[in-house]
């Protein structure tokens, strides 16, 4: 017994150092943590031990001194488990701006867990959408991609097209005719002949059916 001591010693420590280091960040801090709890970033559906790969992410920005950066529009534009989804379209926040108490983003029955790749991927984590919605591009500003979402609530012939600050047409993304529903398209930063566009201020014009929205971005090299 008194040989054992030392080890259950260290034993204690090391769980003790563990649950300090793991609690700041573990319990309120993810989207939807209250749903997913502690699965949200371990490989054990119960939680604790090895983190799973979105659990990798958010433990790379626990930065020591206190410092913590948690969920953020960074993280949630990472795709940690490489299933074609981002993190937060995952957990139902696509821009990553939900913060501890506030409500749980997106609808929770489309989300999934971001760190297991065979999770059910979200294809339309907000349901069919009940208005037009032009979302800011993300991110920006970028080099070299951007991806630009909105969602429409009706089939219709939509467009969205690049425009350089003098609103001469740039590239055109998209001219096509698409179901209701959440749509990300990426515009690379070149132009229609394939050329790379210089830094600078360029819009993003989005028209579906009546609705006729531009925003503006910013590529920088
Ligand atoms: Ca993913």
């Amino acid at each position: 017994m008194r040989k054992n001591l030392p080890f259950i010693i260290f034993l204690f420590a090391f769980f003790s150092v563990t649950i300090l280091i793991s609690r700041p960040w573990r319990p309120s801090q993810i989207p939807n943590g209250n749903k997913f709890s502690c699965s949200t970033c371990h490989l054990d559906p119960n939680g604790g031990g090895p983190r799973n790969l979105f659990g990798q992410e958010v433990e790379k920005r626990v930065v020591a001194g206190g410092t913590q950066e948690f969920w953020s529009p960074s993280l949630a534009a990472i795709d940690s488990d490489g299933d074609g989804k981002t993190n937060g379209q995952e957990l139902g926040d696509p821009n990553g701006i939900w913060r501890p108490g506030q409500p749980n983003p997106g609808a929770l029955s489309a989300v999934t867990n971001p760190g297991d790749p065979n999770s059910t991927a979200v294809e339309n984590f907000a349901g069919v959408p009940t208005s037009y919605r032009l979302l800011n591009n993300y991110p920006n500003p970028f080099n070299p991609s951007t991806t630009i979402a909105f969602d429409i609530p009706q089939s219709e012939n939509v467009s969205l097209k690049i425009f350089n600050i003098n609103g001469e047409l740039v590239r055109t993304v998209t001219n096509e005719n698409l179901p209701a529903g959440h749509f990300e398209k990426i515009w690379d930063g070149k132009n229609d002949n394939g050329n790379e566009v210089s830094s600078g201020i360029y819009i993003y014009r989005l028209t579906a059916g009546k609705f006729d929205r531009s925003v503006r971005m910013v590529l920088m090299k």
